[in-house]
Protein backbone atom coordinates (compact mmCIF):
# COMPACT_ATOMS: atom_id res chain seq x y z
CA UNK A 1 0.00 0.00 0.00
CA UNK A 2 2.68 2.50 0.83
CA UNK A 3 4.91 2.43 -2.46
CA UNK A 4 2.27 4.78 -3.88
CA UNK A 5 1.81 7.07 -1.37
CA UNK A 6 5.14 8.86 -1.72
CA UNK A 7 6.44 12.32 -2.25
CA UNK A 8 7.28 12.92 -5.86
CA UNK A 9 11.03 14.42 -6.24
CA UNK A 10 9.64 17.50 -7.63
CA UNK A 11 8.21 18.14 -4.67
CA UNK A 12 11.10 18.07 -2.68
CA UNK A 13 12.70 20.35 -5.25
CA UNK A 14 9.68 22.82 -4.50
CA UNK A 15 10.08 22.47 -1.09
CA UNK A 16 13.73 23.74 -1.61
CA UNK A 17 13.16 26.24 -4.00
CA UNK A 18 10.26 27.63 -1.70
CA UNK A 19 12.34 27.67 1.22
CA UNK A 20 15.25 29.27 -0.64
CA UNK A 21 13.01 32.40 -1.98
CA UNK A 22 12.52 33.14 1.86
CA UNK A 23 16.56 33.57 2.57
CA UNK A 24 18.68 36.56 2.47
CA UNK A 25 20.48 36.82 -0.65
CA UNK A 26 24.55 35.80 -0.22
CA UNK A 27 23.31 33.48 2.85
CA UNK A 28 24.12 29.62 3.16
CA UNK A 29 21.65 27.54 5.08
CA UNK A 30 23.29 23.89 6.66
CA UNK A 31 20.06 21.58 7.65
CA UNK A 32 21.33 18.57 9.44
CA UNK A 33 19.68 14.66 9.21
CA UNK A 34 19.53 13.01 12.64
CA UNK A 35 22.56 10.91 13.90
CA UNK A 36 21.94 7.16 14.52
CA UNK A 37 21.05 6.78 18.41
CA UNK A 38 22.50 3.65 20.90
CA UNK A 39 19.57 1.63 22.35
CA UNK A 40 22.24 -0.67 24.37
CA UNK A 41 25.80 -1.78 24.35
CA UNK A 42 26.06 -2.17 19.87
CA UNK A 43 22.71 -2.26 19.10
CA UNK A 44 20.57 1.12 18.13
CA UNK A 45 17.17 2.55 18.02
CA UNK A 46 15.46 2.38 14.77
CA UNK A 47 16.44 5.10 12.64
CA UNK A 48 14.19 8.23 12.98
CA UNK A 49 15.12 10.99 10.39
CA UNK A 50 15.34 14.52 11.81
CA UNK A 51 11.68 16.06 10.30
CA UNK A 52 13.00 19.11 8.51
CA UNK A 53 15.98 17.71 6.62
CA UNK A 54 13.30 15.27 5.59
CA UNK A 55 10.73 17.73 4.26
CA UNK A 56 13.87 18.99 2.37
CA UNK A 57 15.15 16.08 1.10
CA UNK A 58 12.96 12.90 1.21
CA UNK A 59 16.68 11.62 2.17
CA UNK A 60 16.17 8.90 5.32
CA UNK A 61 20.23 7.96 6.09
CA UNK A 62 21.78 9.13 8.79
CA UNK A 63 24.84 11.81 9.52
CA UNK A 64 23.78 13.59 6.51
CA UNK A 65 23.84 17.63 5.52
CA UNK A 66 22.35 19.70 3.29
CA UNK A 67 23.56 23.03 2.08
CA UNK A 68 21.54 25.24 0.06
CA UNK A 69 23.15 28.60 -1.15
CA UNK A 70 21.97 31.54 -2.28
CA UNK A 71 24.00 33.40 -4.38
CA UNK A 72 23.45 36.85 -6.32
CA UNK A 73 20.11 35.48 -5.99
CA UNK A 74 21.12 31.83 -7.40
CA UNK A 75 20.38 29.17 -5.64
CA UNK A 76 22.60 25.64 -5.56
CA UNK A 77 22.44 22.44 -3.28
CA UNK A 78 24.83 20.38 -1.87
CA UNK A 79 24.29 17.31 0.04
CA UNK A 80 27.13 15.44 2.21
CA UNK A 81 25.93 12.19 2.61
CA UNK A 82 27.82 8.54 4.27
CA UNK A 83 30.44 7.07 1.82
CA UNK A 84 29.88 3.90 0.38
CA UNK A 85 31.44 1.65 2.41
CA UNK A 86 31.11 -2.50 1.01
CA UNK A 87 32.25 -3.64 4.73
CA UNK A 88 29.67 -1.30 6.68
CA UNK A 89 27.27 -1.59 4.45
CA UNK A 90 27.53 -5.79 4.70
CA UNK A 91 26.59 -5.18 8.21
CA UNK A 92 24.19 -2.16 8.67
CA UNK A 93 22.43 -1.66 5.29
CA UNK A 94 22.69 -0.04 1.76
CA UNK A 95 23.76 3.50 1.43
CA UNK A 96 23.55 5.51 -1.58
CA UNK A 97 26.67 7.74 -2.17
CA UNK A 98 27.28 10.18 -3.72
CA UNK A 99 27.40 9.68 -7.66
CA UNK A 100 23.25 8.90 -7.52
CA UNK A 101 22.16 11.33 -4.63
CA UNK A 102 22.52 13.97 -7.59
CA UNK A 103 19.80 11.77 -10.02
CA UNK A 104 17.60 10.47 -7.52
CA UNK A 105 17.74 13.44 -4.97
CA UNK A 106 18.00 16.27 -7.69
CA UNK A 107 20.63 18.41 -5.54
CA UNK A 108 23.19 20.07 -7.25
CA UNK A 109 26.31 18.15 -6.05
CA UNK A 110 26.86 15.58 -3.56
CA UNK A 111 29.96 14.92 -1.44
CA UNK A 112 31.20 12.68 0.92
CA UNK A 113 30.13 13.83 4.80
CA UNK A 114 33.68 12.88 5.96
CA UNK A 115 35.31 15.86 3.35
CA UNK A 116 32.73 18.30 4.48
CA UNK A 117 35.42 20.57 6.57
CA UNK A 118 37.60 20.71 3.17
CA UNK A 119 34.29 22.28 1.10
CA UNK A 120 32.78 24.95 3.91
CA UNK A 121 35.57 27.80 3.65
CA UNK A 122 34.50 28.05 -0.21
CA UNK A 123 30.76 27.58 0.72
CA UNK A 124 30.72 30.31 3.66
CA UNK A 125 33.29 32.69 1.91
CA UNK A 126 31.79 35.70 1.17
CA UNK A 127 27.93 34.78 2.58
CA UNK A 128 26.42 37.68 4.95
CA UNK A 129 24.51 34.70 6.72
CA UNK A 130 24.33 31.18 8.02
CA UNK A 131 21.01 29.25 8.79
CA UNK A 132 20.38 26.20 10.69
CA UNK A 133 17.90 24.91 13.07
CA UNK A 134 18.52 26.22 16.71
CA UNK A 135 17.93 23.77 18.97
CA UNK A 136 19.58 22.54 21.85
CA UNK A 137 22.31 20.12 19.96
CA UNK A 138 25.34 21.94 20.67
CA UNK A 139 27.29 19.65 18.45
CA UNK A 140 25.26 21.42 15.63
CA UNK A 141 26.06 25.03 16.71
CA UNK A 142 29.88 23.86 17.78
CA UNK A 143 30.40 22.52 13.95
CA UNK A 144 28.79 25.95 12.46
CA UNK A 145 31.06 27.87 14.84
CA UNK A 146 34.14 25.62 13.76
CA UNK A 147 33.39 26.00 10.51
CA UNK A 148 33.00 29.75 10.49
CA UNK A 149 36.50 30.08 12.28
CA UNK A 150 38.12 27.76 9.16
CA UNK A 151 36.83 31.04 7.30
CA UNK A 152 38.17 33.55 9.55
CA UNK A 153 41.61 32.07 9.93
CA UNK A 154 41.74 32.58 5.96
CA UNK A 155 41.19 36.38 6.22
CA UNK A 156 44.29 36.87 4.88
CA UNK A 157 43.94 35.00 1.86
CA UNK A 158 40.70 37.32 1.86
CA UNK A 159 37.84 35.36 2.61
CA UNK A 160 35.18 36.94 4.39
CA UNK A 161 33.13 35.38 6.90
CA UNK A 162 29.62 35.30 8.01
CA UNK A 163 28.54 37.79 10.50
CA UNK A 164 24.86 36.87 10.81
CA UNK A 165 23.30 33.55 12.37
CA UNK A 166 19.54 32.79 11.68
CA UNK A 167 17.44 30.28 12.96
CA UNK A 168 16.12 28.13 9.57
CA UNK A 169 12.82 26.87 11.68
CA UNK A 170 10.40 29.36 11.20
CA UNK A 171 10.91 29.40 7.61
CA UNK A 172 10.33 25.29 7.22
CA UNK A 173 7.77 24.86 10.11
CA UNK A 174 5.58 27.48 7.61
CA UNK A 175 6.18 25.60 5.23
CA UNK A 176 5.35 22.34 6.37
CA UNK A 177 2.04 23.94 8.32
CA UNK A 178 0.55 23.88 5.17
CA UNK A 179 0.22 20.16 3.17
CA UNK A 180 0.45 19.62 -0.18
CA UNK A 181 -2.07 17.62 -2.17
CA UNK A 182 0.36 14.80 -2.04
CA UNK A 183 0.91 14.95 1.11
CA UNK A 184 -2.47 14.80 2.15
CA UNK A 185 -2.65 11.80 0.38
CA UNK A 186 -0.21 9.71 2.13
CA UNK A 187 -1.98 11.33 5.55
CA UNK A 188 -5.04 10.58 4.05
CA UNK A 189 -3.11 6.69 3.82
CA UNK A 190 -1.78 7.02 6.88
CA UNK A 191 -4.88 7.86 9.00
CA UNK A 192 -6.67 4.94 7.03
CA UNK A 193 -4.67 2.03 7.92
CA UNK A 194 -4.47 3.83 11.71
CA UNK A 195 -8.43 3.17 11.69
CA UNK A 196 -8.21 -0.08 10.63
CA UNK A 197 -6.02 -1.09 13.61
CA UNK A 198 -8.40 0.83 15.78
CA UNK A 199 -10.93 -1.55 14.61
CA UNK A 200 -9.00 -4.55 14.97
CA UNK A 201 -8.32 -3.48 18.65
CA UNK A 202 -11.93 -3.27 19.17
CA UNK A 203 -12.27 -7.01 18.12
CA UNK A 204 -9.54 -8.05 19.55
CA UNK A 205 -11.04 -7.59 22.94
CA UNK A 206 -12.61 -10.79 22.78
CA UNK A 207 -9.88 -12.79 21.98
CA UNK A 208 -6.77 -10.86 24.37
CA UNK A 209 -6.39 -10.22 27.91
CA UNK A 210 -3.66 -7.78 27.83
CA UNK A 211 -3.18 -4.07 27.17
CA UNK A 212 0.30 -5.40 25.13
CA UNK A 213 -2.24 -7.59 23.06
CA UNK A 214 -4.26 -4.97 21.55
CA UNK A 215 -0.62 -3.20 20.88
CA UNK A 216 0.15 -6.27 19.44
CA UNK A 217 -2.75 -6.70 17.08
CA UNK A 218 -2.80 -2.90 16.17
CA UNK A 219 1.41 -2.68 15.09
CA UNK A 220 0.25 -5.96 12.82
CA UNK A 221 -2.00 -3.65 11.12
CA UNK A 222 -0.01 -0.78 11.00
CA UNK A 223 2.78 -3.36 9.50
CA UNK A 224 0.67 -5.37 7.14
CA UNK A 225 -0.74 -2.27 5.51
CA UNK A 226 2.97 -0.99 4.94
CA UNK A 227 2.94 0.90 7.65
CA UNK A 228 5.76 -0.63 9.52
CA UNK A 229 6.08 1.51 12.66
CA UNK A 230 3.94 3.83 14.59
CA UNK A 231 4.68 7.36 14.74
CA UNK A 232 4.72 7.22 18.78
CA UNK A 233 4.80 4.68 21.56
CA UNK A 234 0.86 3.56 21.72
CA UNK A 235 -1.70 4.70 24.74
CA UNK A 236 -3.43 1.17 25.41
CA UNK A 237 -4.81 2.02 28.38
CA UNK A 238 -7.74 -0.13 30.11
CA UNK A 239 -9.97 1.34 32.89
CA UNK A 240 -8.06 3.73 35.70
CA UNK A 241 -5.22 3.70 33.17
CA UNK A 242 -6.87 6.12 30.89
CA UNK A 243 -6.44 8.61 33.60
CA UNK A 244 -2.48 8.57 32.81
CA UNK A 245 -2.36 10.71 29.69
CA UNK A 246 0.83 9.35 28.52
CA UNK A 247 0.32 5.49 29.76
CA UNK A 248 2.77 3.30 27.71
CA UNK A 249 3.49 0.39 30.07
CA UNK A 250 0.23 -0.94 28.42
CA UNK A 251 1.10 -4.17 30.69
CA UNK A 252 -2.17 -4.63 32.42
CA UNK A 253 -4.73 -6.96 31.88
CA UNK A 254 -8.07 -5.53 30.91
CA UNK A 255 -11.30 -6.02 33.22
CA UNK A 256 -14.55 -6.64 31.82
CA UNK A 257 -16.43 -3.68 32.86
CA UNK A 258 -14.06 -1.10 32.16
CA UNK A 259 -13.28 1.12 29.32
CA UNK A 260 -9.91 0.71 27.15
CA UNK A 261 -8.53 4.04 26.00
CA UNK A 262 -6.60 3.63 22.85
CA UNK A 263 -4.10 6.86 21.39
CA UNK A 264 -2.17 4.96 18.97
CA UNK A 265 -1.18 6.19 15.16
CA UNK A 266 0.51 4.82 12.06
CA UNK A 267 3.76 6.59 10.47
CA UNK A 268 3.61 6.30 6.66
CA UNK A 269 6.17 7.49 4.50
CA UNK A 270 7.14 9.67 7.27
CA UNK A 271 4.05 10.90 8.03
CA UNK A 272 2.16 10.45 11.16
CA UNK A 273 -1.61 9.22 12.34
CA UNK A 274 -3.28 10.32 15.82
CA UNK A 275 -5.80 8.76 16.93
CA UNK A 276 -7.44 8.03 19.84
CA UNK A 277 -10.49 5.72 20.74
CA UNK A 278 -12.75 4.69 23.99
CA UNK A 279 -14.56 1.85 23.77
CA UNK A 280 -16.14 -0.70 26.68
CA UNK A 281 -13.98 -4.26 26.96
CA UNK A 282 -17.21 -6.19 27.00
CA UNK A 283 -18.34 -4.62 23.97
CA UNK A 284 -21.19 -2.58 25.84
CA UNK A 285 -21.15 0.97 27.70
CA UNK A 286 -22.54 0.99 30.92
CA UNK A 287 -24.93 3.94 31.01
CA UNK A 288 -22.47 6.22 32.94
CA UNK A 289 -19.53 5.41 30.59
CA UNK A 290 -22.52 5.98 27.82
CA UNK A 291 -23.14 9.54 29.27
CA UNK A 292 -19.80 10.70 29.12
CA UNK A 293 -18.93 9.23 25.99
CA UNK A 294 -21.59 10.77 24.22
CA UNK A 295 -20.75 14.22 25.81
CA UNK A 296 -16.97 13.76 25.05
CA UNK A 297 -18.24 12.84 21.29
CA UNK A 298 -21.17 15.82 20.96
CA UNK A 299 -18.15 18.57 22.12
CA UNK A 300 -15.84 16.40 19.55
CA UNK A 301 -18.88 17.17 17.23
CA UNK A 302 -19.01 21.09 18.11
CA UNK A 303 -15.71 21.31 17.40
CA UNK A 304 -15.19 19.19 14.05
CA UNK A 305 -17.89 21.30 12.20
CA UNK A 306 -16.35 24.40 13.58
CA UNK A 307 -13.11 23.81 11.35
CA UNK A 308 -12.95 26.02 7.87
CA UNK A 309 -10.69 28.83 7.04
CA UNK A 310 -10.48 31.90 8.95
CA UNK A 311 -11.61 29.73 12.25
CA UNK A 312 -8.82 29.27 14.92
CA UNK A 313 -8.29 26.61 17.96
CA UNK A 314 -9.17 30.01 20.27
CA UNK A 315 -12.75 29.60 18.83
CA UNK A 316 -13.03 26.38 19.04
CA UNK A 317 -11.82 25.87 22.57
CA UNK A 318 -14.06 28.61 23.51
CA UNK A 319 -16.77 26.43 22.19
CA UNK A 320 -15.91 22.94 23.04
CA UNK A 321 -14.90 24.67 26.98
CA UNK A 322 -18.50 25.99 27.18
CA UNK A 323 -20.35 23.00 25.79
CA UNK A 324 -18.55 20.90 28.58
CA UNK A 325 -19.15 22.75 31.34
CA UNK A 326 -22.87 23.10 30.62
CA UNK A 327 -22.62 19.34 30.19
CA UNK A 328 -21.00 18.47 33.22
CA UNK A 329 -22.87 20.83 35.51
CA UNK A 330 -25.99 19.17 34.04
CA UNK A 331 -24.55 15.84 35.44
CA UNK A 332 -23.65 17.18 38.72
CA UNK A 333 -19.57 16.93 38.30
CA UNK A 334 -18.58 20.32 38.25
CA UNK A 335 -20.64 22.44 40.93
CA UNK A 336 -21.10 25.66 41.49
CA UNK A 337 -22.33 29.36 40.05
CA UNK A 338 -21.97 28.40 36.19
CA UNK A 339 -20.74 31.58 34.88
CA UNK A 340 -17.89 31.30 37.93
CA UNK A 341 -17.19 27.76 36.54
CA UNK A 342 -16.92 29.41 32.92
CA UNK A 343 -15.07 32.42 33.58
CA UNK A 344 -12.27 30.44 35.71
CA UNK A 345 -12.21 27.41 33.07
CA UNK A 346 -12.77 24.73 35.76
CA UNK A 347 -13.62 22.95 33.04
CA UNK A 348 -9.74 22.00 32.55
CA UNK A 349 -10.04 20.01 36.13
CA UNK A 350 -11.38 17.63 34.06
CA UNK A 351 -10.35 18.59 30.15
CA UNK A 352 -6.94 18.18 31.23
CA UNK A 353 -5.24 18.66 28.06
CA UNK A 354 -5.72 20.94 24.98
CA UNK A 355 -8.12 20.51 22.00
CA UNK A 356 -5.92 19.09 19.30
CA UNK A 357 -2.67 20.35 17.75
CA UNK A 358 -1.18 20.61 14.11
CA UNK A 359 -0.31 17.05 12.57
CA UNK A 360 2.06 16.20 9.96
CA UNK A 361 5.53 14.77 10.05
CA UNK A 362 5.67 15.35 13.27
CA UNK A 363 2.56 13.73 15.51
CA UNK A 364 2.62 17.14 17.51
CA UNK A 365 3.43 18.96 13.79
CA UNK A 366 5.45 22.27 13.76
CA UNK A 367 4.07 25.65 13.12
CA UNK A 368 3.18 28.43 15.23
CA UNK A 369 -0.80 28.59 17.03
CA UNK A 370 -0.28 32.38 17.31
CA UNK A 371 0.80 34.86 14.88
CA UNK A 372 1.54 38.18 14.76
CA UNK A 373 4.25 40.39 15.78
CA UNK A 374 3.79 39.43 19.58
CA UNK A 375 2.34 35.81 18.00
CA UNK A 376 -0.42 36.49 20.41
CA UNK A 377 -2.69 36.58 17.77
CA UNK A 378 -4.70 33.61 17.29
CA UNK A 379 -3.93 31.96 13.98
CA UNK A 380 -6.77 31.52 11.61
CA UNK A 381 -7.32 28.22 9.66
CA UNK A 382 -6.31 27.60 6.12
CA UNK A 383 -7.04 25.22 3.60
CA UNK A 384 -4.19 22.36 4.03
CA UNK A 385 -3.98 22.86 7.58
CA UNK A 386 -4.20 19.10 8.87
CA UNK A 387 -4.73 18.91 12.82
CA UNK A 388 -6.12 16.48 15.33
CA UNK A 389 -9.74 17.28 17.33
CA UNK A 390 -9.55 15.60 20.81
CA UNK A 391 -11.09 16.51 23.46
CA UNK A 392 -11.17 14.35 26.70
CA UNK A 393 -13.19 13.84 30.49
CA UNK A 394 -11.07 12.25 32.75
CA UNK A 395 -12.42 11.31 36.17
CA UNK A 396 -9.60 9.67 38.61
CA UNK A 397 -11.15 7.08 40.95
CA UNK A 398 -10.32 9.72 44.30
CA UNK A 399 -12.39 12.38 42.17
CA UNK A 400 -14.46 14.00 44.55
CA UNK A 401 -17.85 13.24 42.52
CA UNK A 402 -20.58 10.82 42.52
CA UNK A 403 -19.06 7.34 42.44
CA UNK A 404 -20.32 5.96 39.21
CA UNK A 405 -18.18 8.04 37.78
CA UNK A 406 -15.03 7.26 39.18
CA UNK A 407 -12.40 5.62 36.95
CA UNK A 408 -14.20 6.95 33.60
CA UNK A 409 -11.48 8.15 31.46
CA UNK A 410 -12.58 9.05 27.53
CA UNK A 411 -10.78 10.94 24.65
CA UNK A 412 -11.84 10.56 21.22
CA UNK A 413 -9.30 12.22 18.83
CA UNK A 414 -9.42 12.60 14.99
CA UNK A 415 -7.23 13.68 12.24
CA UNK A 416 -8.89 16.79 10.20
CA UNK A 417 -7.71 18.21 7.15
CA UNK A 418 -8.87 22.11 6.27
CA UNK A 419 -10.99 22.37 2.99
CA UNK A 420 -11.36 25.47 1.32
CA UNK A 421 -15.06 25.34 2.29
CA UNK A 422 -14.87 23.54 5.62
CA UNK A 423 -13.15 20.77 7.04
CA UNK A 424 -12.05 17.06 5.98
CA UNK A 425 -12.11 14.29 8.77
CA UNK A 426 -9.13 11.67 7.28
CA UNK A 427 -9.83 9.13 10.32
CA UNK A 428 -13.45 8.35 10.03
CA UNK A 429 -13.17 4.58 9.56
CA UNK A 430 -12.43 4.38 13.15
CA UNK A 431 -15.95 3.66 14.88
CA UNK A 432 -16.79 6.47 17.28
CA UNK A 433 -20.62 6.29 17.87
CA UNK A 434 -21.74 3.96 21.10
CA UNK A 435 -24.11 2.52 18.22
CA UNK A 436 -21.37 1.41 15.65
CA UNK A 437 -18.70 0.98 18.15
CA UNK A 438 -21.09 -2.11 19.94
CA UNK A 439 -22.08 -3.39 16.88
CA UNK A 440 -18.29 -3.85 15.68
CA UNK A 441 -17.64 -5.20 19.33
CA UNK A 442 -20.95 -7.70 18.37
CA UNK A 443 -22.52 -7.08 21.19
MN1 LIG B 1 -2.97 13.82 19.60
Amino acid sequence: MSATFTISLDEFLLRRTTFAAQMQNNSVAIIFANTEVTRSNDTEYHFCQDKNFFYLTGFNEPDGILVIAKVKGEVSTTLFSLPKDPHHEVWHGRRLGQALATESLGVDACFSVDDIDTHMPDILNGMHAVYYSFSGNQGVAAKIQGWLDDVRVRARQGFVAPTALLDAKPIIHEQRLIKSSQEIAVMQAASEISGKAHQRAMTACKTFQFEYQIEAEMLHEFAINGARFAAYNSIVAGGDNGNILHYTANDMALKQGDLLLIDAGAELNGYAADITRTFPVNGTFTDPQKTIYNLVLAAQQLAIDAIKPGASFAELNTKVNTFLTHGLVDLGILQGDLQTLLDENMVKKYFIHGLGHWLGLDVHDVGDYGIGEDGKQHRPFEPGMVMTIEPGIYIPLDADVDEKWRGIAIRIEDNVLVTESGCQNLTINAPKSVEDIEQLMGS
